[in-house]
């Protein structure tokens, strides 16, 4: 889609540090890590977020939990990981194009889906 910031890392308009790639995903480091281990895993077809997934693409969302596992065992996230999928303004989403964050690499802090902590 024009004007995707992740369409354009998808097709290498715009560099990245890709960790993974198959026919549907694509998965690269984040910008702005915010554990050791922070990869964003995202559908090559644009899907804007979790609000757009629909009966006729859920099956890109399903490839990239699918790729979960794979990447973490790449990326050596034995001790566990997190996987986070901000959807909308009130969420903090800033990029409009569906993405999974995958964060391990230590012992992660509390976030609101912890509870306390
Ligand atoms: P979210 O707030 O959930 O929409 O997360 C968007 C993430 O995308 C944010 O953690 C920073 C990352 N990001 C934004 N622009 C770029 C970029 O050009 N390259 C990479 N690698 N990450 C980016």
């Amino acid at each position: 889609m024009e004007n995707c910031i992740f369409c354009k890392i998808i097709n290498g308009e715009i560099p990245s540090d890709k960790v993974y790639e198959d026919e549907h995903v694509y998965a690269f480091r984040d910008i702005e890590p915010q554990a050791p281990v922070h990869i964003l895993i995202v559908p090559k077809d644009h899907v804007a977020s979790v609000a757009d997934i629909s009966a006729e693409n859920s099956h890109l969302a399903a490839k990239c939990l699918e790729a979960v596992g794979k990447i973490a065992r790449i990326e050596n996230l034995s001790g566990g990981y997190r996987v986070i999928t901000n959807t909308g303004r009130d969420a903090g989403q800033t990029v409009f194009h569906l993405h999974f964050h995958l964060l391990g690499g230590a012992e992660l802090p509390a976030m609101i889906v912890r509870g306390a902590g």
